[in-house]
């Protein structure tokens, strides 16, 4: 295939409720799609991508607009100068680069999807995932009251997700996380997410959380704190699991060397594409590490190829791919529904969705066209 041009998309759309973590408070989704154009012997082949980068560089060091950029003047020339790209030669291209992670994984993403259309495979085909539907679990933000968060889960056990996450951060921690169990008793899966937010001075009062019978613990410490991880993974009970740290396969072999992580929050996005992704699950897989998908708050497309990844027999524990009706009023392609605690995992070609016209427009707040 040869790339002829890329379209990049900046999206806002509304949230249904505003997404708090320990270093933001979102109201919408902001982010940008690629569409990418391709000529192929068979004819022209359009491919779609989605970038999980931030509007602000809180989460990683990544964001929107510096990601549109350094796809407009430093990546996508390479990928216009190749003759044979495949989805599986994308990152070795753009090897040069250094970073850009998710803006890396966006433009593979569409380089995947045009050629899984050419092949007529699903991009769970691709994978060679072996289950039909995926355990869904939720990310729940930071609440104002003790009151509201036990509300709010409340709601969504109701509604039948299989797992909670809740966001913490210092003062809002123990006891929320203490109301909770005392709400809904131990016979449901939860775990926390802290973002980065705490120190290795925090300890003692994270080994606390000991006491709640928690499924996990996600990133506690800083992204480069991958030894002090595994300091702290020592003075805990709660098992330890990685999500900012976790950039590449690399860095997943060191989390797992030095036991800092037991589980693994799997994110394409954060780590350079699916087919790193991938990379890293097998490399669990061997280690006995258990792996879970996480989210960015995606729209229907990246939920559909979150829910295909997820679909490896790696992903032993329910992840963060939630139905679209948790974040968005209206999303850009149909539904991503989430019934009797799972997802169904796509089944057509590519990512199985498609984006609707009319909404794009809807919620298109700027476009850039990139050509040869
Ligand atoms: O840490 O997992 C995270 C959203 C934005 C940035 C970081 C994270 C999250 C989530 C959302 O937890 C999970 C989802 O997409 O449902
Ligand atoms: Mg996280």
């Amino acid at each position: 295939m040869q790339l002829t041009g890329l379209t990049l998309h900046r999206l806002s759309i509304p949230l249904v409720t505003p997404f708090t973590t320990s270093f933001m408070t979102e109201t919408e989704k902001d982010c940008y799609l690629v569409e990418a154009r391709f000529d192929t012997p068979s004819g022209p082949v359009t491919g779609w991508g989605e970038s999980v980068a931030m509007i602000a560089p809180l989460y990683s060091e990544e964001y929107i607009d510096g990601g549109m950029a350094v796809t407009r003047d430093w990546l996508a020339p390479i990928l216009f100068d190749v003759e044979d790209l495949t989805a599986e030669t994308v990152g070795w291209h753009l090897r040069h680069v250094i970073g850009h992670r998710m803006s890396k994984s966006a433009l593979e993403m569409a380089v995947i999807e045009a050629q899984l259309k050419q092949a007529g495979l699903s991009f769970q085909q691709y994978l060679g995932g072996v289950v039909d539907t995926i355990p869904s679990g939720v990310s729940v933000g930071i609440q104002d009251t003790v009151e509201d968060t036990v509300r709010v889960i409340g709601e969504y056990l109701e509604e039948g997700y299989a797992r909670i996450k809740l966001k913490i951060k210092p003062g809002a921690d123990i006891e929320p996380v203490a109301a909770v169990r005392k709400a809904f008793g131990d016979d449901f899966l939860f775990q926390v997410d802290a973002n980065a937010a705490y120190t290795l001075v925090d300890a003692a009062h994270l080994k606390k959380l000991d006491d709640y019978g928690l499924l996990l613990i996600e990133q506690p410490l800083g992204e480069a704190d991958i030894r002090q991880h595994s300091e702290l993974a020592k003075l805990m009970d709660t098992p330890m699991c990685l999500d900012e740290s976790i950039v590449s396969a690399e860095a997943a072999a060191d989390a797992i060397a030095l036991g800092a992580t037991s589980v693994i929050n799997i994110k394409p996005g954060r780590v350079g594409g699916f087919i790193e992704a991938k990379r890293i699950h097998d490399l669990a897989s061997a280690h006995g590490v258990a792996v879970w998908h996480g989210g960015m708050v995606e729209t229907g497309l990246g939920r559909a190829a979150n829910a295909a990844m997820a679909s490896l027999p790696g992903f032993t524990l329910p992840g963060d791919v939630s139905g679209s009706k948790r974040f968005f009023h209206e999303d850009i392609t149909e539904e991503i529904v989430m019934h009797d605690g799972v997802v169904d995992v796509p089944t057509g070609p590519g990512f199985g969705v498609t984006i609707d016209p009319e909404k794009l427009r809807r919620f298109t707040t700027d476009t850039i066209e990139i050509t040869r």
